[in-house]
């Protein structure tokens, strides 16, 4: 390892290397350095947005050594480390994680108030990172938080978009999409100037020989935009190991703008390049399972990637080890398809760059890379245009090709009697014009395939990977079952509750070994223990009151049942079930007597949720539940029997509010269609119980909190299949009598103009009801019934809460860490670094 510092000069950097904050004076010093240096304000006019940027810069300061200490340390032992590739990561506000993973929480809150500031005001001015549409952005995070908390030295790798998911605002009922422009202020980044990668774009391929008499090719004469790295600290949980989260932007090669064409008065033509340079970093595509095909989207893809492995690679050749030790050194792990590219570009270094064969060029890759397939719905599997690829990555449409071609040899040679396979598994699917089939490249491509929860695994063997079960065997293919961070997700977003355990178990151990939640179960009579577990619900629902008052201006009864479905917006997530759902009890509630009023649960209903700003039905179903709610809110003789809530723009600091909130919440999607779901585990690990349908992680959860503990609902996957095909050729189709009620109600009027929900009511009425609705309606309300019938037992509903909480131990992201590390990457901890005179 090479060091600047010549040996003799050491002792002084060692001397004056800088001390993290350990006293609450240090971390006030620290504080007031900042506010008065870094940001020349001083206590006359030091508002609550300078307290954050101060608290934050100081514990920045404090990650920072840390950070430095592990990639020392990981530079000396040259383990074998992890790359999570992911177009997105949806991280939330750092400040308050920072805080509670160093475990300065008392420190932090005493020093603010001793300089005037209130810790929830200070960390709620910090704005959202929130560069991921929903699910798949939210679990890497999850699985960076795990990865540094275990010791496992990983790096992420994704894109440094300037503007995150859009924020969502509602008119007149309707979404708007407003850019979120996160960078104005963003203390958690390091912009590394000298850490750069020229990626290339379009060109040609030319061939020559060595002189060896070796054929080779060269991609050149393209154009080349430079990826700049910038890096974010991520901090474990109650150990030192700091791991690094880095993210490219996008600029042009030759420096800021053309001189010449400036001179020349051609001030656009000046920075034009610049500007087409600097989109490819610029905005977060949107979609949410949803494969729109854009150029720049694919722009964004080989970009990310051809940096990322540039800077892998360069890593490991620090290390002089041979090439046949990549696969030990190095594990890729690719999130979804979105990084597939990293495969052929694998194969172009290693071919075109280090002289390889193809043979071991191609056992390296494989040895290298595991895929996570992340969704089975067809419309989500990425394919892309040949006409396309060949036009901006022409070099490594010949190697996918050439992957192409030695793999169908393959398939030929080993089933020879089964020639029609061969169009089934190619990677080029043969339509108009030809496309790529990334999911497939990437199964190929990989030593290991994983699902996100059992039941997904199950369908990515029997469905869309069937053939490749058959080609390469059973044990290519595995399942990591979702889970998320308990200490964002507990100790973060619900500290009291986080508190009473630590209280009964002894101290916090459980954040980092959540299996011992199941010492809780001990407790579930232990009056003084109930009476705080349900003061603590009480109080969460509380806050989501009062923010739902604050921030969208209804009254809600924090004693009425909360029943919450926030997710993003999309018709297999059925957000149209459960508001014909409730229009239908509003509709029973209109018709029945005062006496029968009067012994009805009051509930209110929140939604939230975005939708992909081009996705039409999705923002019918948005317009739908804002039309309700002005109707049903607004109805004098349904007062606080019902409520409908649509909480605006929802991301992972509000859901750190809303979930503790919650007693039912919602994951209802049509069976087989949710991968996994992850807010489902979050919603039972905070004392709320769920409706779900048997799909994804749901069925998992059933399993581990036992079925008396949650409120299953619905046709099956198996039964999918059938009842689409029956809606088609079936007899006539019969709608359930209520659920007819619930439709003649919307095209009556009653929520406003009927035009904007046609498109919904017809999708289930006259084009088949895909996701089965009609099907599952029947149950879905009754299933609600019981969920009132049995909310009135509070002691029970109590019981079942704190016993689903000591189950949900399996659910932690840490799990999920060491099974890939086992399973798929074969990767060990390192020990955390020591710090000075420790
Ligand atoms: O839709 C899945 C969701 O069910 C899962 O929990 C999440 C994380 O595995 O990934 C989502 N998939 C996508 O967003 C696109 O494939």
């Amino acid at each position: 390892v090479e060091a600047s510092v010549p040996e003799e000069q050491r002792e002084a950097w060692k001397k004056h290397s800088a001390k993290e904050f350990k006293t609450k004076d240090q971390f006030e010093a620290d504080v007031v350095r900042h506010i008065e240096t870094t940001l020349a304000r001083s206590l006359f006019n030091c508002d609550e947005a300078a307290a954050y940027a101060g608290t934050a810069l100081a514990l920045r300061d404090r990650l920072i050594i840390e950070w430095n200490r592990t990639q020392q340390q990981q530079t000396f032992a040259d383990p074998k480390r992890v790359y999570y590739l992911s177009l997105e990561f949806l991280m939330g506000r750092a400040l308050d994680n920072a805080i509670l993973n160093v475990g300065m929480k008392d420190i932090a809150k005493q020093g603010l108030e001793e300089l005037g500031f209130r810790m929830e005001d200070v960390i709620s001015q910090e704005r959202d990172a929130a560069l991921g549409n929903g699910g798949l952005g939210r679990l890497a995070a999850c699985f960076l938080d795990s990865l540094a908390t275990l010791n496992y030295p990983a790096w992420g790798y994704a894109l440094r978009y300037r503007y995150g998911i859009f924020r969502q605002e509602i008119v007149d009922g309707y979404q708007v999409e407003v850019p979120d422009y996160w960078l104005d202020f963003n203390p958690w980044e390091f912009p590394r100037h000298d850490v750069t990668v020229d990626v290339q774009f379009y060109g040609g391929v030319r061939k020559y020989t060595d002189d060896s008499g070796k054929q080779l090719s060269v991609w050149e004469n393209g154009e080349i935009v430079t990826a700049v790295a910038y890096d974010a600290p991520i901090p474990g949980y109650g150990t030192r190991t700091t791991n690094n989260l880095r993210l490219w932007s996008s600029k042009a090669s030759h420096g800021e703008f053309d001189f010449t064409k400036f001179n020349s008065g051609e001030y656009e033509a000046s920075v034009a390049d610049q500007q087409r340079a600097e989109t490819i970093s610029a905005v977060l595509y949107p979609n949410d399972s949803l494969d729109r095909g854009k150029e720049l989207r694919l722009k964004q893809q080989y970009f990310w990637c051809a940096a990322s492995l540039f800077d892998i690679v360069r890593r490991f050749k620090k290390s002089k080890k041979a090439w046949k030790e990549f696969a030990n050194q190095v594990a890729i792990q690719l999130n979804d398809t979105h990084p597939t590219l990293a495969i052929p570009e694998l194969m172009r270094i290693l071919l075109d760059q280090e002289s390889l064969e193809w043979d071991e060029a191609w056992s390296i890759t494989q040895a290298t890379f595991g895929y996570t397939n992340h969704t089975v719905m067809p419309e989500a599997l990425e394919k892309w245009s040949v006409p396309l690829v060949q036009h901006l990555l022409p070099r490594h449409l010949q190697i996918i090709y050439d992957i192409n071609f030695h793999f169908l040899q393959y398939v030929e040679r080993n089933f020879p009697k089964e020639r029609e396979m061969l169009s089934r598994v190619s990677i080029i699917e043969e339509s108009e014009p030809k496309r790529v089939r990334m999911a497939f490249l990437a199964v190929i491509g990989s030593h290991k395939v994983n699902g996100v929860a059992e039941l997904h695994s199950d369908l990515v063997r029997t469905t869309i990977f069937k053939d490749f079960v058959k080609i390469y065997g059973p044990d290519k293919f595995t399942n990591v079952t979702n889970g998320i961070t308990p200490r964002r997700w507990l100790h973060q977003a619900n500290p009291r509750l986080s508190a009473l355990i630590a209280s009964k178990l002894g101290g916090h151990d459980f954040l980092r070994d959540l299996n011992l939640l199941h010492k809780v179960e001990a407790y579930v009579d232990d009056e003084e223990f109930r009476k705080e577990f349900r003061a603590i619900k009480y109080a969460n629902k509380v806050r989501l009151a009062k923010y739902t008052k604050e921030v969208e201006g209804i009254t809600v009864n924090p004693s009425s049942l909360f029943d919450i479905q926030v997710k993003r917006i999309h018709e297999y997530k059925r957000q149209q079930l459960n508001i014909f759902g409730v229009i239908h009890r509003y509709l029973e509630l209109k018709s029945m007597s005062p006496e029968a009023r009067s012994k009805v649960q009051p509930r209110v209903s929140f939604f939230g949720g975005k939708a992909a700003p081009g996705y039409w039905m999705a923002k019918m179903v948005i317009h739908l539940i804002n039309q309700v709610g002005k109707v049903v809110n607004a109805d004098p003789d349904i007062g606080d029997l019902l409520k409908v809530v649509f909480l605006s723009d929802y991301n992972v600091s509000k859901a750190e509010i809303i979930t503790p909130a919650s007693d039912i919440s919602e994951h209802i999607s049509t069976a087989g269609t949710e991968a996994s779901g992850t807010s489902n585990m979050k919603f039972v690990l905070n004392g709320g119980l769920i409706i779900g349908t048997c799909d994804g992680a749901n069925i998992e959860i059933t399993r581990e909190v036992g079925e008396d503990n949650i409120f299953l609902f619905g046709n099956l996957a198996e039964d999918v299949e059938d009842l689409r095909h029956a809606h088609f050729y079936g007899d006539s189709f019969q709608l359930d009598p209520s659920l007819q009620r619930v439709f003649d109600t919307i095209r009556s009027g009653t929520f406003g103009d009927a035009g904007p929900f046609s498109g919904l009511v017809d999708s289930i009425v006259d084009h088949g009801d895909y996701y089965l609705v009609s099907d599952d309606f029947k149950s879905y309300v009754e299933t609600q019934g019981l969920i009132d019938e049995a909310y009135k037992d509070q002691e029970a509903w109590l019981t079942r809460t704190i016993t689903a909480v000591s189950r949900m131990g399996f659910f932690s992201s840490d799990r999920c860490i060491d099974e890939y590390a086992e399973m798929i990457w074969n990767v060990e901890p390192l020990p955390p670094p020591k710090m000075n005179g420790a």
